[in-house]
């Protein structure tokens, strides 16, 4: 993959391969029997289709972290190092018309892509153009033509709202599944509990996930939480579960895959937990301040754990020409440059014009 000098960590120009953490690699998918046999009823095209997606997460990242720099938008929320926390649980999904259902935190836009957003249509919300999907009135965004509940700027909110979402399913006698993460940080509101503790006691078909990237905003995770991680969790609400490599995208999609499959079953809710690491700022605008919030060790260690990267070694491991990889990276970055431009059209001819504001929010102002 190619790197970015003025956009990629420091951690992630200097990275170079290390054998152990490609074996490591491996060694956590063949951990578990179940999640290995999921990973091995993969085909190379499945596998190709997360490596674009998490290409796709990446780059399209870049491409919000260049606006930024332009002066185009004023700040944008990435996922800098936890894009295998996003795209493997979605690649686990059904997805299309009727599907699934995610409610993604800002940090997670890598699910909105992967659900069948254009990423145009990404792009056009954090500009807040009027044909974005939501009219360019928040910065959180989805798309539930894409089964893609926009976030709730208070955190931890989703996790009821995605509960009542599998609750629906599960008395409409329908085998789909709501998914959602949860920061590490945002854990610690009521409204979480309430949430996890209602779809656990009710048995609903709901995934959640616990993205523990051990930081919230500014405050490091030995600031917030008592433990080391989450590991107990699921136990403590009564959901099946686990812990998944948050840098491994096999191991994300394989726990996914088993806790959907439980779901479909009628056999209740998961709590998964993702181990992680923001390898950026809160958003664009801390970036240095998220450098003094932690050890360099940190973002050293983590650093040389590029969920794309190492994934990259696995799959040339296991076969895949590198020349197939890198014709699938010239394809995403086609379509982001692509994606730009389309944005930038609509930021020229479809600002909303003021009047709009009320459009859609009375009953007798519909509008389109
Ligand atoms: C109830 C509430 N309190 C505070 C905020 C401001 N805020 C937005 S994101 C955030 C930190 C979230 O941290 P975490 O849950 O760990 O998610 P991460 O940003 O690390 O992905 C805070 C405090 C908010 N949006 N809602
Ligand atoms: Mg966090």
């Amino acid at each position: 993959m190619k790197r970015y000098a003025a956009f990629d960590p420091a951690e992630y120009l200097a990275w170079t391969r290390d054998d152990a953490l490609v074996r490591e690699y491996a060694e956590t998918c063949a951990r578990d029997p179940e999640r290995q046999a999921v990973i091995d009823a993969l085909s190379v095209e499945r596998r190709l289709g997360m490596y674009r997606g998490l290409l796709r997460n990446r780059l399209s990242d870049i491409a919000l972290k260049r606006m930024v720099r332009q002066g185009v938008i004023s700040k944008a929320w990435l996922g800098s190092g936890e894009e295998a926390t996003t795209i493997g649980p979605v690649h686990a999904l059904r997805r299309g018309a009727g599907g699934d259902i995610v409610a993604p935190m800002i940090r997670n836009s890598g699910a909105c892509h992967e659900m069948g957003m254009p990423i145009a249509d990404i792009l056009r919300s954090y500009m807040a153009t009027y044909d974005a999907p939501t009219r360019g009135r928040d910065g959180h965004y989805g798309d539930m033509t894409h089964g893609i509940l926009a976030p709730i700027s208070h955190v931890g909110d989703m996790v009821p709202v995605t509960t009542g979402i599998a609750l629906s399913f599960q008395m409409r006698g329908e085998d789909r599944v709501a998914m959602t993460w949860i920061g590490d940080g945002s854990t610690k509101a009521g409204v979480v509990h309430e949430g996890f503790n209602l779809a656990a006691v009710r048995r609903v078909p709901a995934i959640f996930i616990i993205q523990n990237n051990r930081v919230a905003l500014g405050t490091r995770l030995d600031q917030h939480h008592v433990k080391e991680d989450f590991a107990d969790w699921p136990r403590a609400y009564g959901m099946w579960g686990g812990v998944f490599d948050g840098n491994n995208v096999l191991d994300a999609y394989a726990l996914t895959a088993l806790a959907v499959e439980r779901c479909r079953r009628g056999e209740g809710p998961a709590l998964l937990v993702a181990e992680t690491f923001r390898m950026g700022g809160h958003a664009t605008h801390d970036e240095a301040e998220a450098r003094r919030t932690f050890d360099d060790e940190m973002f050293t260690r983590w650093g040389r754990r590029d969920p794309i990267a190492l994934f990259e070694e696995h799959l040339v491991d296991e076969g895949v020409a590198r020349a197939a990889l890198e014709e699938i990276e010239l394809e995403v970055e086609a379509e982001i440059e692509r994606a730009e431009a389309e944005a930038m059209e609509s930021r020229r001819h479809h600002m909303p014009a003021p009047e709009s504001a009320v459009v859609g929010v009375y009953a007798d102002r519909r509008g389109t």
